[in-house]
């Protein structure tokens, strides 16, 4: 049977009820929060498009997979498995689970980087951009130029424009550039996928320069389904061999596995390369537990193992990204400002066009997201300013070029009639958008400070 229709392709067998909120409510809420939806309590949230890491509905399938959790400290059944799903879907030889994808970022980043090096990235990531950092390297965006505009139609948007790649090794050498960090869907971008044309091109690029790929491999998935419709010769490709595909041009990969996999926990770093796994393999019982556990439960690895499974089926990817393409359409039609092309885990809004009043120092994709909130109960995030954080040598902040409030949509969670209802609050936003005030921000961690900084409103 040819299906028409992204229809999901599951029933539903439980319900978590919400709570409703008054406007009343919703403002006092923010306020306790310091206008930061990462500090609003999720009971008080309507419908939840914070984030689409670890808030995905699990099936019948992973749940009793469980039950069969076997907690034993050291050579779980589970890890087995895991490793097993690993090799059969990805094709990386070895794999340590880590209780999530910044733990394999960690691991990954002490035993790749020395001071001094250089880190080359499609985009940067918040936590893989800190630990890069913390292990004494420094990141350069080498990501095509489309992708810093928002209108800007590119079908690759996550390219890596290996020209600049090329400057770096003129400038600092290839010894200096341990690997390169690619990242499928690229998440700051706006869900914007790289192509497999790309990735062989810099496959050739850095075996010239033995200069390793790392994926971050994260929504890797999602990003095959936009090669499949995009990408000439890939239309009759299955979502699993291009999968496969992508990650054979690679020599290892960070995985956060609360996106793809669909579970709520976990992760894993796979490597190809027998010493450099050996070396991750002593680290991580430093930070994270034994190398066949991480800190994961053994009933964590069995979901991530059967998660992974059913995050490569054609018939699941279509359908999740179908619904996200549903709310872009949605608000395309009534002319909001977002990223296009619109990309596969969330909708991202131009919060600089969206509010063109506001200077980026009053940090817009914040009071947006917060207007969002207060208007309807509907919480988003910031990917921009506060995001981007400040420079480790100067201390400025960085100023994006790219100002955005992501509205992450978890997978097989949502209804199409909550798309409307998210659709329908932006628009009531967009009418009074002239009356938003922008934020001063009064309390700043040192880390990734969007999760907890506070504001007031100016
Ligand atoms: N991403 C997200 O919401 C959760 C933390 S930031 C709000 O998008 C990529 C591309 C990610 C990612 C997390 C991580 C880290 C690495 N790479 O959150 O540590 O999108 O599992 O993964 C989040 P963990």
């Amino acid at each position: 049977m040819i299906h028409h229709s992204w229809a999901e392709p599951f029933k539903i067998k439980m319900v978590e009820l919400l709570k409703m909120t008054t406007p009343a409510q919703r403002k006092k809420a923010l306020q306790n929060a310091g206008y930061n939806t990462f500090l609003l309590k999720s009971e008080d949230v309507y419908i939840d498009l914070l984030t689409d890491s670890g808030t995905s509905a699990m099936s019948d399938q992973q749940w009793a997979g469980m039950m069969l959790g076997d907690e034993a400290y050291a050579g779980s059944k589970n890890f087995y498995n895991l490793e097993a799903a690993v090799k059969k879907y990805y094709g990386y030889k070895y794999v340590i689970p880590t209780h999530q994808g910044r733990g394999a970022e960690n691991i990954l980043s002490q035993i790749m980087i020395k001071k001094g090096d250089v880190i080359p990235g499609n985009m940067y990531f918040t936590t893989t951009r800190l630990h890069q950092e913390l292990a004494g390297g420094v990141f350069y965006d080498v990501i095509i130029d489309e992708a810093h505009d928002s209108s800007n139609l590119f079908p690759f948007k996550g390219n890596v424009d290996i020209g600049k790649l090329e400057r770096l090794v003129k400038k600092f050498g290839a010894k200096k550039i341990p690997y390169i960090c690619v990242a499928t869907t690229v998440n700051m971008a706006g869900g914007q996928p790289i192509s497999l044309g790309n990735l062989k091109d810099l496959r050739n690029y850095t075996n010239k320069h033995g200069i390793k790929i790392i994926l971050d491999m994260t929504r890797v998935a999602e990003n095959a389904f936009f090669i499949q419709q995009r990408e000439e010769g890939y239309k009759r490709k299955s979502i699993a061999s291009i999968v496969k595909e992508i990650c054979s041009y690679t020599d290892g990969a960070t995985f956060s596995a609360k996106k793809d996999a669909l579970v709520n926990i976990g992760g894993f770093l796979a490597l190809n390369d027998k010493n450099k796994y050996e070396e991750a393999s002593n680290l991580v019982v430093v930070y994270e537990g034994l190398h066949t556990y991480g800190g994961l439960a053994g009933r964590d690895m069995e979901a991530m193992a059967i998660g992974i499974g059913e995050s490569v089926n054609d018939n699941h990817i279509r359908a999740r990204i179908g619904q996200v393409l549903y709310l872009g359409k949605k608000l395309n039609d009534l002319k909001i400002p977002i990223v296009n092309p619109i990309g596969g885990h969330g909708i991202f809004i131009d919060a600089k066009k969206f509010l063109p009043h506001l200077k980026q120092i009053q940090f817009p994709a914040q009071a947006l997201a917060a207007e969002i909130y207060e208007d309807s109960g509907v919480r988003t995030m910031e990917r921009g300013i506060v995001s981007a954080g400040r420079n480790s040598k100067t201390g400025d902040h960085y100023y994006p070029e790219l100002e955005l409030v992501r509205l992450t949509i978890p997978r097989r969670v949502y209804t199409q009639a909550h798309m409307d209802v998210i659709a329908e609050s932006i628009e009531s936003v967009y009418a009074k958008r002239d009356k938003i005030k922008g934020l001063e921000m009064i309390y700043e961690p040192a880390y990734l400070r969007f999760f907890q900084a506070k504001f007031k409103k100016l």
